[in-house]
């Protein structure tokens, strides 16, 4: 039976492909939207993938998983290393969580070494660039067979 994965994506990745390549590579969110989704065809898996700035509703999205989903992937962007509301959303889901970076956070600027996702997160995958949502359907197909 097909399972399937609710990928959030949090502040300014919208813009991805179109400033800082350097950092977060050329690809576009629409371009890792189609290579997951197709990834995860391959294995099985249904991909649910969405984008906000807002935290409230990103809040909502995970509330609203628990029965609709079987795993969340999520890349929080800049909530990552601020919102506790995100993680206690998480946490009171109690989905199988996998955290995805482009960048390696921790090679980068102090304020982005500490994540909150991580506390409520079964891993983190991190530095990989787009490739680390691809990676992220390896880990989920682990995780939930
Ligand atoms: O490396 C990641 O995936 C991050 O989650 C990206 C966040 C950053 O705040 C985290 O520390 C690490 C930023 C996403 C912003 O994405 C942009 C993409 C293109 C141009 C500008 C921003």
């Amino acid at each position: 039976m097909t399972k399937s994965i609710l990928v959030i994506n949090g502040p300014n990745l919208n813009l991805l492909g179109t400033r800082e390549p350097e950092i977060y590579g050329a690809e576009t969110l629409g371009d890792i939207k189609d290579t997951m989704t197709e990834k995860a065809a391959l294995l099985e898996l249904s991909v649910d993938f969405r984008q906000s700035n807002m935290e409230g509703e990103i809040v909502t999205w995970i509330q609203e998983a628990r029965g609709s989903f079987d795993a969340i992937v999520i890349n929080a962007g800049a909530f990552t290393h601020t919102s506790v509301a995100i993680m206690d959303a998480l946490l009171a889901v109690d989905i199988p969580t996998v955290e995805v970076h482009l960048s390696n956070i921790f090679k980068r600027e102090e304020f982005r070494h500490h994540s909150y996702i991580s506390a409520a997160a079964v891993g983190m995958i991190t530095g990989f660039g787009a490739n680390g949502y691809l990676m992220a359907v390896d880990a989920v197909k682990n995780m939930i067979k």
